[in-house]
Order: C-alpha cells, then sequence, then structure tokens
C-alpha cells in the first residue's frame, strides 16, 4: 500500500478523491488537507459533503492540517484538488519531496510536465526526468487535463491514430457541479444557460493539443490541427456534454470510426490498472443518447459515452457526435487517481 495525501480535501472534487481512495487497493488515505479554516477540525465536521454517496467512516476522523508542506510528512503520492491560484505556490513546495498528482490547472501547460490522459499519451511521462534535473526535485508533478479536455481527446485519439484531422469545433454543455458547487445553490441556473465558463475554452483549445503532440527532446511539440470551443453552464448536477465536429482532411467511412472508437483500449492490457475502465469509449445508436443521467456513470464514470455519431454530409470531409463524461470523476479525481496507478506501475 502507498501512503496519500489529499490536497483541498473538503472541496467538490476533494470529496470525490475521498471517495474513490477510501477503497483503493493500493492506495490508502494518511493526510487531508485544506485552508486554515477547516485545519484541526476532524474531516466530517470540516467537509461539508455535497456528493450523492455517504462520506467513507475511514476518513471521518482524519484531523484535516493546513495545506503547508510543513504540514505534511511520510506520504508517497499527494492528489491536488487545489484552487490554481493555490496550486501554483504550493505545488512546486510539496514537488521538492513528494510525488504530486494534480487535477488543478496552474502546471497543466509547463512543458516540462506531464499532462496525461493514461489511454492516450503515457509517453508524457518521460518528462519527468527532465523535470527534476530542471527543478532539482526529488518529487513531481504530474497534471490531468481539464474535465471537457479529457472527454473530448479521449474521442479523438482513434480518430487521430488513422486519419489526419484539419479542425475540430466543439459546444460544451457543463454540469454546474464543475463550478465547484452542488445541490440548492445550482438551482440558481434552472430553467436558464450561461454562455461563459471563465478560461475554459482556451484550456480546450491548448491543452488538446499538447496531449495529442509528440515528445520532442526537453518539450512537447502540439499538434497541427486547428481546435475551437464554445462553453456554457447547463442545469445539469452531473456530468459534461459536448457537440464535437471534426473536418478530416480526407474521405473517410464513418464505420471504421465508430469501429476505431468501440475498440479503443489505450492501455496496454497486462497493466491493468483498478481504476482504467474496460471501455474507455462506449458507442450508442440509440438516437436520444448519450445523456448525463443515464450515461455519466458508465465504467464507475470512468468511461466517455458517444452517441449520435454521424457524417456531416454539408462539410466535405466531415463528421459529427455528442458525448457525455463524468467531470468530477473521469475529467477530474478519477483522472489524477489513473494517472497515481500508472506511476505506480511503470514509474515507482
Ligand atoms: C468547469 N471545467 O466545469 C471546469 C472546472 O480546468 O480543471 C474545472 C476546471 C479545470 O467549470
Amino acid at each position: 500500500m502507498l501512503k496519500v495525501g489529499i490536497l483541498g480535501a473538503t472541496g467538490m472534487v476533494g470529496q470525490r478523491f475521498v471517495s474513490l481512495l477510501a477503497d483503493h487497493p493500493d492506495f490508502e488515505i494518511e493526510v487531508l488537507t485544506a485552508s486554515p479554516r477547516s485545519a484541526g477540525k476532524k474531516y466530517e465536521d470540516a467537509a461539508k459533503w455535497y456528493l450523492d454517496i455517504e462520506m467513507p467512516e475511514s476518513v471521518k476522523d482524519i484531523t484535516v492540517v493546513n495545506t503547508d508542506p510543513k504540514e505534511v510528512e511520510d506520504v508517497d503520492i499527494l492528489f491536488s484538488a487545489l484552487p490554481s491560484n493555490i496550486a501554483a505556490k504550493v505545488e512546486p513546495k510539496f514537488a521538492e519531496k513528494y510525488i504530486v498528482a494534480s487535477n488543478a490547472s496552474a502546471m497543466r501547460m509547463e512543458p516540462d510536465v506531464p499532462l496525461l490522459i493514461p489511454e492516450v499519451n503515457p509517453e508524457s511521462l518521460d518528462l519527468i526526468e527532465i523535470q527534476q534535473e530542471k527543478r532539482g526535485w526529488e518529487g513531481f508533478i504530474v497534471t490531468n487535463p481539464n474535465c471537457s479536455t479529457i472527454a473530448l481527446t479521449l474521442t479523438l485519439k482513434p480518430i487521430y491514430d488513422l486519419f489526419d484531422i484539419k479542425r475540430v469545433y466543439v459546444a460544451t454543455m457543463q454540469a454546474v457541479s464543475g463550478a465547484g458547487y452542488a445541490g440548492v445553490p445550482s438551482m440558481a441556473i434552472l430553467d436558464n444557460i450561461i454562455p461563459f465558463i471563465s478560461g475554459e475554452e482556451e484550456k480546450i483549445e491548448t491543452e488538446t493539443l499538447k496531449i495529442l503532440g509528440t515528445l520532442k527532446d526537453d518539450s512537447i511539440e502540439p499538434a497541427k490541427f486547428k481546435i475551437t470551443a464554445s462553453c456554457h453552464r447547463v442545469p445539469v448536477l452531473d456530468g459534461h456534454t459536448e457537440a464535437v465536429f471534426i473536418e478530416l482532411e480526407e474521405n473517410f467511412d464513418i464505420e471504421d470510426i465508430k469501429d476505431a472508437m468501440a475498440k479503443f483500449k489505450g492501455l496496454p492490457q497486462k497493466l491493468n490498472l483498478p481504476s482504467a475502465p474496460k471501455k474507455p469509449i462506449i458507442v450508442l445508436d440509440d438516437e436520444d443518447r448519450p445523456q448525463p443521467r443515464i450515461d455519466r456513470d458508465n465504467e464507475n464514470g470512468m468511461a466517455v459515452t458517444v452517441g449520435r455519431l454521424r457524417k456531416d454530409n454539408t462539410i466535405e470531409n466531415s463528421l459529427k457526435y455528442v458525448l457525455v463524461g463524468h467531470n468530477t470523476i473521469r475529467g477530474a479525481a478519477g483522472a489524477s487517481v489513473l494517472n497515481a496507478e500508472l506511476i505506480k506501475e511503470t514509474i515507482l
């Protein structure tokens, strides 16, 4: 068992980390951190529990400590659910000594920091040695992408492996849990859509190209296709939906794309990571799927579900589809846990 801590354990993503790690076969929660307001309290008193599953018994009595490297010792991996502005300051300090598997956006686009989806770009872990050498750290930081980016890029990968992509357009319909609040406050947007999510479009447009890029010398050369995103907050509790439009450089058979998505595995079978979905992409034929409420929990929330996959006959060499991915599991805490499982199997 590796000993792990969760940085920012009381927020929405922090709670997802707690729920995914409480019974994990390889990781044992030793440390939970939060802001000074929560430090010194038992976890069950510090965290206003948002999830619709029970708080695990094993964490209730853990005393929360301040998010400060001086307060943390004797752990192997730290999972970070910190807000980006705090992560930018403290994650590098923790990485001097520890492995940090981060969901925060602060370090994602640093040239020496892996932006990892295990099924898509496991080779990005080669950056770790470069990172440690450059920064003089004993530990390192590995990040997972933004929630909308992860779901999109997982579905692009089998297409990108077969064809040259010219352009990707994506319109997102994002759940309120992505904004860090849930339950009653989320009803503030019932009967409404907010057509702006700060920084989200830029993250999708830059992160996707880094993930699908090529490792060259000491950094990643971004993929070359064009990508544009429009992001919207909708009154859904969990699960981001994305309408994806792709233009390829050449003609294609839609059945080949469907087949490639449905058969996509990404990871070598022998790795057998505990959180890895058997089918990272589930392709449905039903006209009215995917839907967040029905499809977000497929494969324990770790699969992306694709539907309405069809040729777009209005633009040459084009296709379109709709996807649903669980934003706080596959798109956040589950993504970080899967990254740590890959690190454990291939590096430690
Ligand atoms: C949202 N995607 O739904 C955001 C939340 O880059 O990790 C996560 C932001 C990020 O508002």
